[in-house]
């Protein structure tokens, strides 16, 4: 069955799902912090399971915002600044998770506010993998782990 699962994932190239997986790439616990601001920026973290050979996150794409950014924090003083950077590295059979505090993916320009439980579709662009889409659910401003703030019976968790 699982040989299957990833034949078939490979010739949709992408499925959508809270554990979407395209090939070797797996996404879990996908959240986004609430915005309330039209123009403004918002953040979604998650983590990624690479179960192939080393890979990069070249790009994210959503709908909701103008653009949306690859970011990392870097420590400037005693400051840590928000940094863009043009792609994440996967390692061979390795895990990138995406926190608050560290790499996240930025909408900049956010078209509308972005309300706590909805969900917001992402599409992330691997160089090997190809496209992956991810439903992202979207929780209070200042959550800082996935599901902290879902209803019951939402969280995706493994
Ligand atoms: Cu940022």
């Amino acid at each position: 069955m699982k040989s299957f699962a990833i034949a078939a994932a490979l010739v949709l190239g992408l499925s959508v799902s809270g554990q979407a997986a395209a090939a070797d790439i797996e996404v879990v616990n996908p959240f986004m912090r609430a915005a309330p601001m039209t123009g403004g920026t918002g953040a979604a973290f998650l983590t990624i399971h690479n179960h192939g050979g080393a890979d990069r996150l070249l790009a994210a794409e959503a709908g909701i915002s103008k653009s949306v950014e690859l970011h990392t924090h870097v420590k400037d003083g005693d400051i840590y600044r928000m940094r863009k950077v043009e792609s994440l590295a996967l390692p061979e059979h390795g895990t990138v998770e995406l926190k608050p505090g560290g790499d996240h993916i930025m909408f900049i320009g956010l078209n509308a506010p972005v309300k706590e439980g909805a969900a917001v579709q992402l599409t992330l662009k691997f160089e090997k993998a190809g496209a992956v889409v991810v439903q992202v659910p979207v929780q209070a401003a200042g959550a800082m782990a996935p599901g902290a703030a879902m209803p019951g019976g939402m969280m995706h968790k493994h």
